[in-house]
Protein backbone atom coordinates (compact mmCIF):
# COMPACT_ATOMS: atom_id res chain seq x y z
CA UNK A 1 0.00 0.00 0.00
CA UNK A 2 3.07 2.34 0.45
CA UNK A 3 4.70 1.55 -2.54
CA UNK A 4 1.48 2.38 -4.41
CA UNK A 5 1.25 5.65 -2.67
CA UNK A 6 4.10 6.31 -3.32
CA UNK A 7 4.00 5.19 -7.19
CA UNK A 8 1.54 7.49 -7.56
CA UNK A 9 2.91 10.71 -5.60
CA UNK A 10 5.73 10.12 -8.22
CA UNK A 11 3.26 10.11 -11.20
CA UNK A 12 1.54 12.69 -9.69
CA UNK A 13 4.67 15.16 -9.43
CA UNK A 14 5.75 14.27 -13.16
CA UNK A 15 2.40 15.24 -14.57
CA UNK A 16 2.31 18.40 -12.69
CA UNK A 17 6.06 19.07 -14.19
CA UNK A 18 4.96 18.68 -17.87
CA UNK A 19 5.67 21.93 -19.34
CA UNK A 20 7.67 21.67 -22.61
CA UNK A 21 6.28 18.34 -23.71
CA UNK A 22 3.81 15.77 -23.02
CA UNK A 23 5.93 13.24 -22.82
CA UNK A 24 8.92 14.19 -21.12
CA UNK A 25 9.46 15.63 -17.10
CA UNK A 26 12.18 18.35 -18.68
CA UNK A 27 13.17 19.39 -22.44
CA UNK A 28 16.41 17.78 -21.44
CA UNK A 29 15.16 14.78 -21.10
CA UNK A 30 13.55 14.83 -24.36
CA UNK A 31 16.83 15.25 -25.74
CA UNK A 32 18.76 12.75 -24.39
CA UNK A 33 15.66 10.63 -25.30
CA UNK A 34 15.78 11.16 -29.25
CA UNK A 35 19.74 11.37 -29.04
CA UNK A 36 19.49 7.94 -27.55
CA UNK A 37 17.47 6.36 -29.74
CA UNK A 38 19.05 7.86 -32.86
CA UNK A 39 21.96 6.75 -31.38
CA UNK A 40 20.70 2.80 -31.13
CA UNK A 41 19.82 3.51 -34.23
CA UNK A 42 22.12 4.24 -35.97
CA UNK A 43 24.79 1.72 -34.51
CA UNK A 44 22.24 -0.75 -36.02
CA UNK A 45 21.77 0.87 -39.23
CA UNK A 46 25.39 1.60 -39.59
CA UNK A 47 26.70 -2.46 -38.82
CA UNK A 48 23.59 -3.53 -41.88
CA UNK A 49 25.43 -0.30 -44.13
CA UNK A 50 28.68 -1.44 -42.76
CA UNK A 51 27.83 -4.94 -44.82
CA UNK A 52 26.48 -3.64 -47.73
CA UNK A 53 29.45 -1.56 -48.53
CA UNK A 54 32.05 -4.32 -47.52
CA UNK A 55 33.64 -2.73 -44.40
CA UNK A 56 32.21 -5.73 -42.26
CA UNK A 57 31.48 -9.76 -43.21
CA UNK A 58 28.37 -10.05 -44.01
CA UNK A 59 26.32 -12.12 -42.02
CA UNK A 60 22.44 -12.35 -42.81
CA UNK A 61 21.22 -12.96 -39.28
CA UNK A 62 23.23 -10.37 -37.93
CA UNK A 63 22.01 -7.71 -40.76
CA UNK A 64 18.31 -9.21 -40.14
CA UNK A 65 18.23 -8.91 -36.52
CA UNK A 66 20.22 -5.12 -36.79
CA UNK A 67 17.76 -3.85 -39.40
CA UNK A 68 14.51 -5.04 -37.40
CA UNK A 69 16.08 -2.99 -34.66
CA UNK A 70 16.94 0.27 -36.27
CA UNK A 71 13.18 -0.13 -37.86
CA UNK A 72 11.98 -1.04 -34.32
CA UNK A 73 13.74 2.13 -32.88
CA UNK A 74 13.63 4.39 -35.64
CA UNK A 75 9.60 5.04 -34.79
CA UNK A 76 11.11 6.30 -30.97
CA UNK A 77 13.14 9.53 -31.58
CA UNK A 78 9.78 11.34 -32.56
CA UNK A 79 8.58 11.78 -29.55
CA UNK A 80 11.64 14.14 -27.82
CA UNK A 81 11.14 16.54 -30.69
CA UNK A 82 8.03 18.07 -28.48
CA UNK A 83 7.48 21.74 -28.25
CA UNK A 84 9.58 23.43 -26.14
CA UNK A 85 12.41 20.98 -26.60
CA UNK A 86 13.96 23.04 -29.06
CA UNK A 87 16.46 24.02 -26.34
CA UNK A 88 17.69 22.81 -22.77
CA UNK A 89 20.15 20.28 -23.37
CA UNK A 90 22.81 19.35 -25.73
CA UNK A 91 21.61 19.30 -28.90
CA UNK A 92 22.13 20.16 -33.09
CA UNK A 93 18.50 20.41 -33.63
CA UNK A 94 17.66 23.24 -35.40
CA UNK A 95 14.99 25.40 -34.86
CA UNK A 96 13.32 24.69 -38.45
CA UNK A 97 12.23 21.77 -36.99
CA UNK A 98 9.76 23.41 -34.98
CA UNK A 99 8.89 25.69 -37.55
CA UNK A 100 8.64 23.28 -40.32
CA UNK A 101 7.31 20.77 -38.81
CA UNK A 102 5.94 19.34 -41.45
CA UNK A 103 8.63 19.24 -43.68
CA UNK A 104 10.69 17.57 -40.36
CA UNK A 105 7.52 15.27 -39.68
CA UNK A 106 7.57 14.04 -43.39
CA UNK A 107 11.34 13.48 -43.79
CA UNK A 108 10.82 11.41 -40.35
CA UNK A 109 7.91 9.06 -42.03
CA UNK A 110 10.00 8.66 -45.43
CA UNK A 111 12.61 7.33 -43.20
CA UNK A 112 10.69 5.17 -41.05
CA UNK A 113 9.50 3.68 -44.37
CA UNK A 114 12.89 3.24 -45.94
CA UNK A 115 13.73 1.52 -42.31
CA UNK A 116 10.39 -1.27 -43.05
CA UNK A 117 11.83 -1.65 -46.48
CA UNK A 118 15.63 -2.54 -45.64
CA UNK A 119 14.69 -4.69 -42.41
CA UNK A 120 12.20 -6.90 -45.41
CA UNK A 121 15.24 -6.75 -47.66
CA UNK A 122 17.43 -8.08 -44.97
CA UNK A 123 15.18 -10.63 -43.92
CA UNK A 124 15.58 -11.97 -46.96
CA UNK A 125 19.10 -12.19 -46.70
CA UNK A 126 19.94 -11.02 -50.20
CA UNK A 127 22.97 -8.72 -50.19
CA UNK A 128 22.38 -6.62 -53.22
CA UNK A 129 18.57 -5.88 -51.93
CA UNK A 130 20.00 -4.69 -48.73
CA UNK A 131 22.74 -2.64 -50.54
CA UNK A 132 19.74 -0.86 -52.54
CA UNK A 133 17.75 -0.85 -49.14
CA UNK A 134 20.69 0.73 -47.74
CA UNK A 135 21.49 3.25 -49.86
CA UNK A 136 17.83 4.42 -50.19
CA UNK A 137 17.78 4.98 -45.98
CA UNK A 138 20.88 6.29 -45.51
CA UNK A 139 19.90 9.19 -48.18
CA UNK A 140 16.69 9.93 -46.19
CA UNK A 141 19.04 9.96 -42.63
CA UNK A 142 20.90 12.63 -44.50
CA UNK A 143 18.63 14.94 -46.43
CA UNK A 144 17.12 15.31 -42.84
CA UNK A 145 20.38 16.15 -41.25
CA UNK A 146 21.38 18.83 -44.44
CA UNK A 147 17.89 21.02 -43.53
CA UNK A 148 17.56 20.22 -39.68
CA UNK A 149 20.66 19.23 -38.19
CA UNK A 150 23.43 22.00 -37.17
CA UNK A 151 27.04 21.54 -38.22
C1 LIG B 1 24.54 6.37 -40.63
C2 LIG B 1 24.44 7.34 -39.63
C3 LIG B 1 23.82 8.43 -40.15
C4 LIG B 1 23.46 8.15 -41.55
C5 LIG B 1 23.98 9.16 -42.51
C6 LIG B 1 23.64 8.79 -43.93
O1 LIG B 1 25.02 5.25 -40.52
O2 LIG B 1 24.86 7.26 -38.39
O3 LIG B 1 23.53 9.52 -39.54
O4 LIG B 1 23.99 6.83 -41.81
O5 LIG B 1 25.35 9.27 -42.39
O6 LIG B 1 24.08 9.75 -44.81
Amino acid sequence: MKKITALCAAGLALSFALPASAQFAKAEDAIKYRKSALFVMAQNFGRVAGMANGKIAFDAKVAADSAATAEFVSKLPWAGFGPGTDKGGETRAKAEIWSDKAKFDDYAGKMQAEMTKLAAAAKTGNLDDIKTAVNSTGGACKSCHDDFRAK
